[in-house]
């Protein structure tokens, strides 16, 4: 069977009906803060939209990050977008070894000089090229080889966008994010340690429909980044009347009031945990009696005690909260403009092109 070129013909193939395409498309819209309008231009645009050819290159990480996108509890129609991509590379994934799998990433470099995408989990270590190598080749020498015929750079996880872990003081091997070595391709900053597996293929699906993604200034998607953990919160409204957990087994704690005594980062972190979930939108930390640690966002694992408060909680909870935000509200307004702009770009080409039914109704 010859491999599907666009990601109608790679769904189709995999059985996905129009019904789950269009469930997940609406998803996928309303992550992005989309209106019900746009479902079906993201899905006439996934229709069309050709099937990027892409190296997934593992550096100094845990594997969080591919176990984060691998470990649903059942097959979604998530997973069957991402194999709508044409992924030739991937360490953990591939069922080629050795000089196999490096000939494999050789062909899909020479075949897609120039339009492939690279997705990168891990950092960097530049202390001493010996410290990480895959085939004996320096982790730093194969980025730099790859990311150079790549159309753009999608850095998963916060190993890769900011150096993560293996970044955390003393950094005993010189580890940097990919955007500390590549200074001349688009890099999406999709962090998280691990990073939400809906939003990894989000991200995907929305480079696929729409192209580069509006970023904020540490790189990420402002679709999926834009507003903070505490913003989208569900315990918010105890913050705001001051009613917090003092320890993990006060009364507070079990009446479920807000966890900023406890250390959660949530005012200061960005990211769609609140709103997308975990586990198929089963909880997540908070939801959990855990306070966020703030792991999508820079140097967190150095920011102090995952435990003690951003600030006293007095007078400066509210001004944390007031900045935070106003932060949120001035990165969903400018979201806003974009989404809407691009919204109507889309709308005018969709009423061109139509819909084709992808494959038969379940
Ligand atoms: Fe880092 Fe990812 Fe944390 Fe682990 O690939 S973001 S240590 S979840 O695995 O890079």
């Amino acid at each position: 069977m010859n491999k599907p070129v666009t990601v109608a013909d790679a769904l189709r193939l995999g059985g996905v009906t129009r019904r789950g395409f269009l469930k997940y498309c609406s998803a996928i819209a309303s992550l992005m803060a989309l209106p019900p309008a746009s479902v079906s231009v993201i899905a006439a645009a996934l229709e069309k939209a050709r099937r990027p050819s892409v190296i997934w290159l593992s550096f100094q990480e845990c594997t969080g990050c591919t176990e984060s996108l691998t470990r649903s509890h059942a097959a979604t129609v998530e997973d069957l977008i991402f194999n709508a991509i044409s992924l030739d590379y991937h360490h953990t994934l591939q069922a080629a070894s050795g000089d196999a799998a490096e000939a494999a990433r050789e062909a899909a470099m020479h075949d897609n000089y120039g339009n492939y995408l690279l997705v990168v989990d891990g950092s960097i270590p530049t202390g001493n090229p010996g410290y990480s190598t895959i085939a004996g080749i320096s982790n730093k020498d194969m980025l730099l080889e790859v990311a150079a015929g790549a159309a753009a750079i999608v850095s998963v996880g916060s190993c890769a966008a900011f150096g993560g872990i293996p970044h955390a003081d003393p950094n005993p091997t010189g580890a940097v994010s990919v955007a500390d070595l590549i200074k001349d391709k688009p890099i999406i900053n999709v962090p998280g340690c691990p990073p939400i597996p809906a939003v990894i293929t989000g991200v995907l699906v929305q480079y696929l429909t729409f192209g580069l993604p509006q970023l904020d200034h540490l790189g990420r998607p402002v679709a999926f980044y834009g507003q903070s953990i505490h913003d989208r919160c569900y315990r918010r409204p105890f913050y705001d009347k001051g009613l917090f957990a003092e320890s993990f087994d006060d009364e507070g704690a079990k009446k479920g009031w807000c966890l900023y005594k406890v250390g959660c980062k949530g005012p200061t972190t960005y990211n769609a945990c609140a709103t997308t979930k975990w586990n198929n939108g089963t909880s997540f930390p908070i939801e959990a009696g855990h306070p966020c640690l703030g792991c999508s966002e820079p140097d967190f694992w150095d920011a102090g005690s995952f435990y003690k408060a951003l600030s006293t909680p007095t007078g400066s909870i509210g001004a944390t909260a007031v900045y935070a935000a106003g932060a949120g509200l001035l990165a969903g307004a400018a979201l806003g403009a974009v989404q809407r702009s691009r919204k109507n770009a889309a709308i005018r080409k969709h009423e061109k092109i139509g819909i084709d039914d992808l494959t038969q109704e379940s």
